[in-house]
C-alpha cells in the first residue's frame, strides 16, 4: 500500500540548498517518492496510509561518500604511543602505520571483517546514514583486495543501506612489491582491475596521489585501465601535499576528489570544468591536526559542488559519526550548516554517480529520508554527534535498528 508522510517539513536539499517545503506530504510506493509537496496541495490520493511524523523534519537519507570502514584490527596503540611521543616515522619503520592494517586485513577471514565492518555500519545507520561508500586498499593483493570487497556487497545485501564498493587497490605499497612501485601498478592493471570489475565488485575506482603513496603517472596509468574497463574514478588528492592530482581527476572526468588541503585555485577551476566533486574530511583534517585548511572560498567561487565525509579508517580518521563530521564540516571549514547538509545528501550522491536518484526528496527518487524531531535544519550541525531523535527510512520502509542489530 502506498504510504503518506504528513505532519511535517521537509528541507528537501534539491539544487543542493534546503528547499524547504513547510507543512509537508509525501507519498511513497514501494520504494521510490511519488510524490511531494505542500500537504495543502496534495491531490486526493485515494486508499493510502497515513503516518503522521509529529512535526518532524525531514531531510533526505544521509549518505557517507568516503569510507574504508572493512578492516582488520585497529590502531588505538599506535595513537596512544605518539602520544606518549613515539614518532611516527619509528612506528612506520616497525612495520606500523597503514602496513600494520594491511596485515590485520589480510589476516581476518570474511566473516570476521564482515561482523567488525557491520557494527559501525549500522553505528551509521542508527544516526541517519542510508547510503555508503566502502573502499578497499588494505588487502593490496587481488584474494584480499576481493575479500574487503565482498564484504563491502554483502553489507549491501544485508543491511537496510545502499553500498557503494570503489576498488583502492593503489592506496600503498605491499610489502612484497617493496621498491617495486610501477610493478605493482602494472600488477593492478592487468589483473586485479580487470578481474574484479569482471566479478562485478567495482563501482568506481580510486588511488592515493601522494609522495607517501602514488605519483600522478602512477595514477593515471590506472585512471586509463578504469576508463578502459568502463568505470568511473575518484581520487585521494592534496591531502598532504599539491601535485595537482586534482586536476588529473579532472581530466578523467573523475566523480570526486577528496580531502584537497592544499588544491590550488587552479585545480578548483579543473574540477568545476568536469563537475567533479570536492569531498573534504574533516575527521582526518582534525586527526593529523592539520593547519593548512581546503580553500572553501575557491571551491564556492568556481562553483565546485563541496561534500563531507567521514573517511572512516583506522588511521587518520576512526570517525564512527558522519553527524559529528557535519559540524567539524561547519566548525573547521566554516562551511553553514546548508552547505554541510547538501555535503551529506546532494552532492555526496553526485559524488558517487548517483544524484539522478539519490540525494534530494523529489518524486521520482528514491524513498530514503530521516524524519527528524528538531526544530530547524540547522541543528543537524549544531549538536556535536550523538544519535538524534527520529526514524530513519529507507526504499519506503521504516527501518527498525535495534531489531536488525
Ligand atoms: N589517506 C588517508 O588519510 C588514509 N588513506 C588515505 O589515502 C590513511 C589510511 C590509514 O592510515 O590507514
Ligand atoms: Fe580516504
Amino acid at each position: 500500500m502506498k504510504k503518506l508522510w504528513h505532519h511535517c517539513h521537509a528541507a528537501t536539499m534539491t539544487g543542493g540548498k534546503y528547499s524547504v517545503i513547510e507543512d509537508a506530504a509525501i507519498l511513497t510506493g514501494g520504494a521510490r517518492i511519488e510524490w511531494i509537496g505542500p500537504r495543502a496541495a496534495a491531490p486526493d490520493f485515494g486508499d493510502v496510509e497515513h503516518i503522521d511524523l509529529d512535526g518532524a523534519w525531514v531531510t533526505p537519507g544521509l549518505i557517507d561518500c568516503h569510507t574504508h570502514l572493512v578492516f582488520g584490527g585497529d590502531r588505538s596503540g599506535e595513537f596512544e604511543e605518539r602520544l606518549e611521543g613515539v614518532s611516527y616515522a619509528e612506528i612506520a619503520a616497525r612495520g606500523g602505520g597503514i602496513a600494520s592494517t594491511v596485515r590485520a586485513t589480510r589476516e581476518a577471514s570474511e566473516d570476521a571483517l564482515f561482523e567488525a565492518a557491520k557494527a559501525r555500519a549500522l553505528g551509521l545507520l542508527r544516526e541517519g546514514v542510508t547510503m555508503l561508500e566502502v573502499k578497499s586498499g588494505y588487502g593490496l593483493d587481488l584474494a584480499n583486495e576481493r575479500k574487503m570487497l565482498a564484504v563491502a556487497r554483502r553489507l549491501g545485501a544485508t543491511l537496510p543501506l545502499n553500498v557503494r564498493a570503489t576498488c583502492l587497490a593503489a592506496h600503498a605499497l605491499p610489502p612484497e612489491y617493496a621498491n617495486r612501485a610501477d610493478d605493482y601498478i602494472a600488477y593492478i592493471c592487468d589483473e586485479m582491475l580487470p578481474a574484479l570489475a569482471a566479478e562485478g565488485l567495482v563501482d568506481a575506482v580510486d588511488a592515493f596521489c601522494e609522495h607517501i603513496a602514488f605519483s600522478p603517472q602512477q595514477v593515471e596509468r590506472v585512471f586509463r585501465c578504469a576508463r578502459d574497463l568502463g568505470v568511473p574514478v575518484k581520487l585521494h588528492a592534496e591531502q598532504l601535499s599539491s601535485l595537482h592530482g586534482s586536476s588529473l581527476a579532472a581530466r578523467y572526468r573523475a566523480l570526486s576528489a577528496d580531502h584537497l588541503e592544499y588544491m590550488t585555485d587552479d585545480d578548483a577551476a579543473a574540477m568545476a570544468q568536469s563537475g567533479t566533486v570536492a569531498v573534504l574530511l574533516p575527521g582526518a583534517f582534525y586527526m593529523l591536526r592539520e593547519t593548512q585548511l581546503p580553500p572553501i572560498d575557491a571551491l564556492r567561487r568556481h562553483g565546485v559542488p563541496i561534500a563531507l565525509a567521514s573517511d572512516l579508517n583506522p588511521g587518520t580518521s576512526p570517525a564512527l559519526s558522519l553527524r559529528l563530521m557535519l559540524n567539524m564540516g561547519c566548525t573547521l571549514f566554516r562551511l553553514t550548516p546548508e552547505e554541510a547538509l547538501a555535503g551529506v545528501t546532494n552532492h555526496a550522491a553526485q559524488a558517487l554517480g548517483l544524484q539522478a536518484t539519490h540525494g534530494s526528496l523529489e518524486a521520482g527518487k528514491a524513498a530514503d529520508f530521516v524524519a527528524w524531531r528538531i526544530g530547524r535544519p540547522a541543528e543537524l550541525s549544531y549538536w556535536l554527534g550523538g544519535v538524534l531523535p527520529g526514524r530513519v527510512v529507507r526504499g519506503g520502509s521504516q527501518v527498525d535498528i535495534e531489531r536488525i542489530a
